[in-house]
């Protein structure tokens, strides 16, 4: 489903069902509105370019840098000579709690979107809390079209599940993304097609990222998702090379000069994401 949306080249989010104008506060309207009355959109990464390895708490020799909406890692570079035509990796779905500060973030797997900033392949799950109210849902996505939310009648998320995404580009116009709920052992894969000839893949880039997400054309407020980590992950090549993440480059979001998360390389197939 093409959304007949122009685009700037950096601006909604995947994911249905933000708005974010911030009410005054003391106001009774919701922060985050139901999800599937709006379009949301997962974006390139907005790279901050000024590094401050000091303030990153940095527990391995990964790159750190900067970024408006990507926390997580990237691997920034396929291996001379090859692309990347798969990313895989699998968290569990984070337990949001109602604490009065609404706002949502995303979880995903993709390819492409930072370095490459003109297409991204992707798949994952959003979580926001308003109100009282937390909702979590699966979502895809080739950037630049908006997110598309998976049916919850036909894959519903609940905090702890065990999700492996599976992204997987068959041409550089053409993948197919999966999810998998390791739970259940239920699955829900779709094919999906570059949305214009300027959205193909350049297989540059694949990452495992929490990211703040564009509602409407906003960002939507970063609510407070603990720790995802995602395990087993690791990229393959058009040589049929695994990469690992020892060699990632970490992301940390920075709004306003505050950092927001903190992601630590746990081996070199799993990375954790905090919010701070
Ligand atoms: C960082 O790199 C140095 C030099 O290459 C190495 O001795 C050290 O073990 C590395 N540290 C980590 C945490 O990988
Ligand atoms: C995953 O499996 C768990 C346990 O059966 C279930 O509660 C949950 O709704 C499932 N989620 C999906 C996306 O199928
Ligand atoms: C999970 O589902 C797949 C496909 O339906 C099946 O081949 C596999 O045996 C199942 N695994 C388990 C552990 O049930
Ligand atoms: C990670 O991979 C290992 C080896 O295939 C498997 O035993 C384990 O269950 C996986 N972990 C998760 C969380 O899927
Ligand atoms: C694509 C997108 O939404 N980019 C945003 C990333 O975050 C910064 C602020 O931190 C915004 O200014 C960008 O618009």
């Amino acid at each position: 489903m093409k959304l007949s949306i122009i685009l700037g080249i950096i601006t909604s989010v995947a994911f249905p069902g933000v708005v974010w104008a911030l009410p005054p506060r003391g106001s009774s309207d919701p922060l985050v509105s139901r999800r599937s009355a709006q379009l949301q959109q997962s974006n390139p990464n907005t790279r901050i370019e000024e590094l401050q390895p000091e303030a990153s708490g940095a527990s391995s020799n990964a790159t750190i840098q900067f970024s408006g909406n990507w926390s997580g890692a990237v691997l920034v570079a396929p291996p001379e000579g090859e692309i990347f035509t798969s990313a895989v990796g699998t968290f569990t779905v984070p337990s949001l709690v109602p604490n009065g500060n609404d706002g949502a973030a995303a979880a995903w797997v993709g390819i492409d979107g930072d370095t490459f900033a003109t297409a991204i392949l992707q798949a994952g799950v959003f979580f926001s809390v308003s109100g009282d109210t937390v909702q979590y849902g699966a979502w895809y996505e080739w950037w630049p079209n908006f997110a598309t939310d998976i049916d919850t009648n036909v894959f519903p998320i609940s905090a702890g599940d065990v999700i492996t995404v599976n992204i997987d580009a068959t041409s550089n116009s053409e993948g197919t993304v999966s999810l998998i709920n390791q739970s259940s052992n239920t699955s829900f894969a779709i094919d999906l097609v570059a949305p214009t000839k300027l959205s193909v893949l350049g297989g540059q880039n694949a990452e495992w990222i929490v990211e703040d997400y564009t509602q409407n054309g906003g960002l939507v407020p970063l609510a407070d998702w603990g720790t995802v980590t995602f395990v087993n992950a690791s990229a393959s090549t058009s040589a049929n090379n695994k990469i690992s993440l020892q060699d990632a480059t970490i992301f940390d979001i920075e709004q306003f000069n505050d950092i927001l998360t903190s992601v630590t390389i746990g081996s070199d197939s799993s990375v954790a994401i905090s919010h701070t």
